[in-house]
C-alpha cells in the first residue's frame, strides 16, 4: 500500500465551547496562509451570520494549512449535540482527530460521543487539553478523566496509545509537556505530522464520497469530499451514484483544493486529498462520484435518527402574507425539501394537510436554527410545539431518552431536582468538587426536556450550564402533565395601547409594547393563573368631559417580556403556534376566537367522559 506523505487529514472534535474553532484560528494565523497585513479576526471558520451571533459552530467546514511542506487539511466540527449529524457527515474524510478537552470542564457527554465516532471510523486520536491559561484549570484531573474515557471506549489496545498535548488556543500555544513555556502552536502541528497517518493511495479509477455541498452563483453546485481512489481533473467524465441506485453521468468542470480560507483551482487532484469539484448538478451528500469507467459506490454516510418533530405550516394568522417574501405552500415545501440536501439529520414529511409539513431534527436548537435561517431568507410560516418522536419496537411504544448534565451550585439542587422529577428525570450521578461546584447527571425522556431550558435558566438565574445528549430509546414512561400559566389572549384586532395593556398587566405579564398590531387570538401575555383569558389590549379609556384625576395621564407600564425564537418555541403549548416572519415572532392560539376555544374545551370534556 502506498501513502501520500505530503498530506494529513484531521478533524477537530470536542464538546461545545471547548475551543475547536479558536484552535483553528491559531493554526491558520501561524502557518502563514494570510498576508502579513491581512486583518482576519477571531473564530474565522464560524463564517455564517448565525454562527457569529451565537458564538457557536453550526456547520462543519474545511480549511487547510501548509506546514513543513505538508498540507494539513483541517475539518472544524460543531460541538453542540444538536449538530452531531455534522460530525457524522464529515468525520470519514479524516485519518486522525484532535480531541479537545477543556481543562476546567473535563470530558463532557459530547466528548464521549465524538470520540466514539472517531474510534469507530478508526481515526488516530491526539488529545489536546485546552484553556491551560485559565486560573481555575484542573489539568491533572482532566487528564485522568480523559484516560478513563479512552479506557471505557477503546476496542483495541493501540487506541489507548495517544499523544497528549496542552494548549491555550486563545494564546496560540501548545506544549507537549507541562511546565515548558509555550511560544507557538507548532508542537501541535509537529505532532499531527508524526502521529496522524498519511492518507493511503488506492490506485485505480477515480472515486470520491461527497461529504459537503456548497453553491456559487457562477459555478453552480460545488461538491466537496475526499478522493479515495485515483485522481480527478477538469473535463473528466464521471458518474454520480445516488442513494436510490440511479447513476447519472457528468463532465467535471473545475477542481479545487483548500488552502486557508481559499479554494485553489488545480489541474489535477489525487487520492488522499480533500477537494471541491463543479459541473455536477443533481448530487446529494453521501453520493459517490466515480470514474465513468468503473462506477462503484462507496459506503454511504450513516447519520443518527432525529428525536424531535414539529410542524411547519403556511402562516394562517390574519396577518399572514404581510411581512414575508416567500409565504406560499409551494415555496415553503420547496425550501424544506431543499434543506435535506445538506442538513443530513433532518427529515421532512408531507402531512394530511397540504399546507403543513412535519419536520424532524436532532433537538430544539437544530430546528430553531433552521427556522431562524429561513426567516432571514424572507420566509413566513407558523410552527407548532416540538414533540419527542416515539415509535413502536416489537409491539412496544418507545421514546427517546437523553443524558442531561447540569453544572450548578448547591443552592439550586432542590429546585432543579423538583422541576426535573416532574419531567420524569432520574438522577444518575451527583458530584461535588468541594468548592460548591456541583455536577448533576440525569436520564430524562426527550419529551421532558422540551420547554425545560427556559425554566432552567430562570430557576438558576442564568448561573448554571446544561447539556444533553441522546442515549437511546426506552419504554414509554407515560404522559408528562406540566401546567404552564394560561395565556392573555387578545380579544380584538387593532393596535395595542397603553390603557389596554395596563389593564392586561393587572392579570399577568405582557409580551408586547404599546403600538403593536394585534389580532384576535394572538397571545399578548401570560396570565397569573392557569386558564387562558381574553384581554382587550386595544381598548381606550372612556372619554369623559371632565378630567377625573391625574392618574390617567401617567400610566407606567412594566416593560414587555420579549421572547427570542427559542424561548417562544419553548413557551407554547399544544394548542398554540409560533408565527415566524422576517420581521416578527408572534405567539397565537391555534383556534383564534374565544367562542371556538370554548367549543373545543366542551367537546374535549365530552370525549373524556365518553
Ligand atoms: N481562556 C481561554 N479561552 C478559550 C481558549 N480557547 C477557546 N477559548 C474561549 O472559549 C470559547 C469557545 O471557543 P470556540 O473556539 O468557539 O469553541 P468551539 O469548540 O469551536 O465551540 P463550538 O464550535 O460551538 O462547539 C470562546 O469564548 C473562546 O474565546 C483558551 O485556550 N483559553
Ligand atoms: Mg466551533
Amino acid at each position: 500500500m502506498k501513502y501520500r506523505n505530503d498530506i494529513r487529514n484531521v478533524a477537530i472534535i470536542a464538546h461545545v465551547d471547548h475551543g475547536k474553532t479558536t484552535l483553528v484560528d491559531a493554526m491558520l494565523k501561524q502557518s502563514s496562509v494570510f498576508r502579513d497585513n491581512q486583518v482576519v479576526g477571531e473564530l474565522i471558520m464560524d463564517s455564517n451570520a448565525l454562527e457569529r451571533e451565537k458564538g457557536i459552530t453550526i456547520m462543519a467546514k474545511n480549511t487547510a494549512v501548509l506546514y513543513k511542506g505538508v498540507k494539513i487539511n483541517i475539518i472544524d466540527t460543531p460541538g453542540h449535540a444538536d449538530f452531531s449529524g455534522e460530525v457524522e457527515r464529515v468525520i470519514s474524510m479524516a485519518d486522525g482527530c484532535l480531541l479537545l478537552v477543556d481543562s476546567i470542564e473535563g470530558p463532557m457527554p459530547q466528548t464521549k460521543f465524538v470520540l466514539r465516532q472517531a474510534m469507530a471510523k478508526g481515526l488516530k486520536s491526539i488529545v489536546v487539553i485546552n484553556k491551560i491559561d485559565r486560573d481555575d484549570s484542573r489539568i491533572a484531573e482532566v487528564v485522568r478523566l480523559t484516560q478513563d474515557l479512552f479506557l471505557e471506549l477503546a476496542t483495541s489496545a493501540d487506541q489507548l496509545d495517544f499523544p497528549l498535548l496542552y494548549a491555550s488556543a486563545r494564546e496560540g500555544i501548545a506544549v507537549a509537556e507541562l511546565g515548558v513555556k509555550g511560544k507557538d502552536i507548532f508542537p501541535l502541528l509537529d505532532c499531527i505530522l508524526e502521529s496522524v497517518p498519511p492518507p493511503q493511495i488506492k490506485s485505480g479509477p477515480f472515486q470520491m464520497l461527497i461529504s459537503n455541498l456548497d453553491y456559487d452563483s457562477h459555478k453552480g453546485r460545488i461538491s466537496i469530499g475526499r478522493i479515495w481512489r485515483g485522481k480527478v481533473a477538469p473535463h473528466d467524465s464521471v458518474a454520480v451514484l445516488s442513494s436510490d441506485g440511479t447513476v447519472t453521468h457528468y463532465e467535471i468542470d473545475e477542481v479545487f483544493t483548500y488552502l486557508g480560507l481559499k479554494r485553489l483551482k488545480v489541474e489535477e487532484a489525487q487520492a488522499g486529498d480533500i477537494v471541491a469539484v463543479t459541473g455536477l448538478e443533481k448530487v446529494s451528500i453521501g453520493d459517490t462520484i466515480a470514474s465513468s469507467d468503473l462506477p462503484e459506490a462507496l459506503p454511504r454516510i450513516e447519520i443518527g435518527e432525529p428525536t424531535i418533530e414539529m410542524t411547519f405550516g403556511v402562516n394562517t394568522s390574519p396577518f399572514g402574507g404581510r411581512e414575508g417574501r416567500f409565504c406560499t405552500t409551494r415555496q415553503l415545501r420547496a425550501r424544506l425539501y431543499r434543506e435535506l440536501e445538506t442538513n443530513l439529520s433532518l427529515r421532512v414529511q408531507d402531512t394530511d394537510s397540504p399546507d403543513t409539513f412535519l419536520v424532524k431534527g436532532r433537538g430544539e436548537l437544530h430546528l430553531a436554527i433552521l427556522i431562524e435561517t429561513m426567516r432571514r431568507e424572507g420566509y413566513e410560516f407558523e410552527v407548532s410545539r416540538p414533540e419527542a418522536i416515539t415509535k413502536m419496537v416489537d409491539g412496544n411504544l418507545v421514546e427517546p431518552v437523553e443524558a442531561l448534565t447540569i453544572d450548578t451550585k448547591g443552592e439550586y439542587i432542590g429546585v432543579l431536582t423538583e422541576m426535573l422529577s416532574k419531567r420524569q428525570a432520574q438522577l444518575t450521578d451527583m458530584r461535588n468538587d468541594g468548592h460548591d461546584k456541583i455536577r448533576l447527571e440525569f436520564h430524562i425522556p426527550t419529551k421532558g426536556l422540551i420547554g425545560f431550558r427556559s425554566a432552567f435558566l430562570t430557576a438558576t438565574r442564568g448561573d448554571s450550564i446544561m447539556n444533553t445528549i441522546f442515549i437511546g430509546y426506552e419504554a414509554w414512561r407515560g404522559e408528562i402533565v406540566l401546567t404552564r400559566n394560561g395565556a392573555l389572549v387578545a380579544s380584538e384586532q387593532g393596535i395595542s395601547i397603553t390603557y389596554g395593556l395596563n389593564n392586561a398587566q393587572e392579570r399577568g405579564d405582557t409580551f408586547i409594547e404599546p403600538g403593536t398590531p394585534v389580532y384576535e387570538g394572538m397571545i399578548v401575555g401570560m396570565h397569573t393563573r392557569l386558564q387562558d383569558i381574553p384581554v382587550n389590549v386595544c381598548k381606550e379609556k372612556k372619554k369623559t368631559n371632565t378630567r377625573s384625576s391625574t392618574s390617567d395621564i401617567a400610566v407606567k407600564l412594566t416593560p414587555a417580556i420579549r421572547f427570542s425564537l427559542e424561548q417562544a418555541i419553548d413557551f407554547i403549548n399544544n394548542d398554540e403556534l409560533v408565527e415566524v416572519t422576517p420581521e416578527n415572532i408572534r405567539l397565537r392560539k391555534k383556534l383564534l376566537t374565544h367562542a371556538q376555544r370554548l367549543r373545543n374545551i366542551a367537546s374535549l370534556r365530552r370525549s373524556i367522559k365518553a
